[in-house]
């Protein structure tokens, strides 16, 4: 019972929006995971891999989004007038050891297309996957305290975001120092991409302060919006901008993809 969302009752409509939001994130996931897999042959060999990962994402925020919206069903029971209560409970802590599949996935694939290899690579990947799974550790020891000592949330969620600055600083160096042999198109890009996973991954921490900022039934919907706007840009408007941008590459080195991609058809051909 350590969730807050636990602690309340729900009009229809507050229960109806969290339970709409989690169906449209395993709606977003499966989708990605079609597009991943179809638009693989866009990018030349050496850039399939972020392809293969951002599946492997998908599918396994796929799993974890359906088994919220499942056990958001079963946490509360309708009396005829309010959403309460029911004997099982409701726990957001899925997605913290989730994440210990995502994240370490989405850095990876990051590095791949930024084309960074050998001694550089081993290095920052071993630093971007340890922060990683200490920021979302820390966090998740943190959110065990939600309903009962905020002080302990803020303590665990201050030294969490440690990380998370470590990740961000690794992330823009890396894009930074690739950014100057790509060319001007590509280079947009990988820039655009950085900011994206700033704000997207931002947007957790709020979600997680909600308890603190918000301790209401309209906090409670709010955050899970905030979890699913911040899946969706993070893993999946993440990946296809990634995908986009290996096609660039490959193509910048010579690589014709057997169809035009959708940037062709929007923008005009290159
Ligand atoms: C926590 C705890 C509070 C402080 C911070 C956090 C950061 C979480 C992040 C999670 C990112 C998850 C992703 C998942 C995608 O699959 C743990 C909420 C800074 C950044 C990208």
């Amino acid at each position: 019972m350590e969730n807050m969302e636990n602690l309340f009752s729900y009009s229809s409509v507050q229960y109806d929006i969290i339970n709409h939001v989690l169906v449209l994130g395993v709606g977003a996931m499966m989708s990605g995971l079609a597009y991943f897999i179809m638009t693989i042959k866009d990018s030349s060999p050496r850039y399939r891999l972020t392809s293969v990962i951002s599946s492997v994402v998908m599918v396994s925020a796929a799993l974890i989004l359906f088994n919220q919206q499942q056990s958001w069903q079963h946490a509360f029971a309708w009396d005829g007038n309010k959403w309460n209560p029911s004997a099982t409970t409701f726990s957001n802590g899925f997605r913290y050891v989730n994440w210990s599949i995502d994240v370490p996935m989405l850095l990876t694939q990051l590095l791949i297309v930024l084309g960074v290899s050998g001694a550089a690579f081993r290095r920052r990947w071993v630093g971007l996957v340890v922060a990683g799974i200490l920021m979302i550790y820390t966090g998740y020891v943190g959110q065990f305290y939600e309903t009962t000592d905020i002080t302990k949330l803020l303590i665990w969620g201050a030294i969490s975001t440690v990380f998370m600055i470590y990740i961000c600083y690794i992330v823009g160096i890396s894009i930074a120092e690739t950014n100057v042999s790509m060319p001007p198109k590509a280079a947009r890009l990988a820039k655009a991409l950085f900011w994206l996973l700033v704000v997207a991954w931002t947007l957790y921490p709020i979600a997680y302060l909600i308890p603190w900022l918000s301790p209401t039934p309209n906090g409670m919907v709010a955050r899970q919006i905030l979890y699913t706007i911040a899946d969706i840009t993070s893993k999946v408007i993440y990946g296809v901008m990634l995908g986009q941008l290996a096609t660039r590459l490959s193509a910048a080195e010579g690589y014709e993809p057997a169809r035009e991609s959708m940037k062709s058809v929007i923008y005009g051909r290159d």
